[in-house]
């Protein structure tokens, strides 16, 4: 096989699980397709320029807790540990992390193996001496650790407000997924994003640049490149809402007319005004992001947040489940 014909993604080549969702979400009511699917090359890079974008205020407010935390981090961390990150992506933050930490081997995990074997070898490179030991693969469905770091300390790094993305059912079976995968006596370092005005949150989804529309929006051209659509893409426009009885962000693509169009030769139309839900980012105030880490099996000891309480970076313990008081 030609490594064109794999670019220019045959259905025959796709994903079936990416087909499966597209296919079965588009055809559900509402209409949605899982956030993961963002995820390809290009929607990698465009999410990583979203990171840079003024209104974007995770990215830099993490950032800075993980500066400020650095010290303590390192005091608090087990000497040799193994640091698990899920949702590696470019790892942009992981350098901070593994300065404060010095740790004996670093597990990038990612779905994006393209991304994830460049930023592994360039964290190589900054860290020689470190070993890196690459794992692609949906963390959403376990896969073994790899063997040199079964026996040492672990410590999950969940940056990012990635768990934002799920439901309160859905993110309390990952954290417990992820007690479960690290072992009893793991630490995890996780990053939540906070409730705060509309004014604030929706632009940093909604941004003047547009930024978010093309990530969005590139989607529907992953669709049509690899499942063989033929979705007119700019008869859609980017939707970021707040959903506050939810407390969470949606991000839609809206039908700006009646459209038709089929994917891998299935048919499919969306009246005007109709949209495909694509994405929900849970936002939690202290005390819903504390009981969301416990109702997971995690017990949070230590939490940073910055002036504005705009993003927490939280450390949690796999303490062993006791049934007294
Ligand atoms: C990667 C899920 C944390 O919800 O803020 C950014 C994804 N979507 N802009 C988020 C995202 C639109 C991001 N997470």
């Amino acid at each position: 096989m030609l490594k064109q014909e794999i670019e220019d993604g045959q259905s025959s080549l796709a994903d079936p699980a990416f087909r499966a969702d597209v296919l079965g979400g588009l055809a559900a009511r509402p209409r949605a397709i899982p956030a993961r699917w963002f995820y390809d090359r290009r929607g990698s890079e465009l999410f990583e320029a979203i990171t840079r974008l003024p209104e974007y205020y995770p990215t830099r407010t993490e950032t800075a807790l993980l500066e400020q935390a650095g010290p303590e981090l390192g005091a608090l961390a087990a000497t040799n540990a193994a640091v698990v990150e899920f949702g590696s992506g470019s790892s942009a933050k992981t350098p901070l992390l593994l300065r404060a930490i010095d740790p004996a081997a670093y597990v990038p995990i990612d779905i994006s193996g393209d991304f994830l074997r460049q930023s592994a070898r360039a964290l190589g490179q900054a860290f020689p001496g470190l070993p890196v030991h690459p794992v692609e693969a949906d963390f959403l469905r376990p896969v073994p650790l790899p063997p040199q770091v079964a026996s040492l300390p672990k410590l999950g790094f969940f940056p990012g407000s990635t768990i934002g993305n799920m439901n309160a059912w859905h993110a309390v079976e990952l954290l417990r997924a992820m007690r479960a995968w690290l072992g009893e006596g793991a630490r995890l370092l996780i990053g939540m994003d906070r409730i705060k005005p509309v004014e604030v949150l929706v632009p940093a989804y909604d941004d003047a640049q547009g930024v978010t529309a093309a990530f969005n929006l590139n989607l529907l051209e992953r669709i049509n490149r690899e499942l063989d659509g033929t979705i007119p893409v700019a008869a859609f426009a980017h939707r970021a809402i707040w959903n506050a009885h939810a407390a969470r962000i949606e991000m839609h693509l809206e039908a700006l007319r009646d459209v038709e169009f089929t994917v891998d030769n299935r048919p499919f139309a969306l009246t005007a005004g109709e949209t495909i839900h694509t994405e929900n980012s849970h936002k939690y105030g202290p005390n819903g992001a504390r009981q969301l880490l416990r109702a997971g099996g995690w017990t949070p000891i230590r939490e940073w947040t910055d002036p504005q309480d705009w993003f927490a970076l939280l450390l949690c313990e796999a303490q062993p489940l006791r049934t007294a008081p």
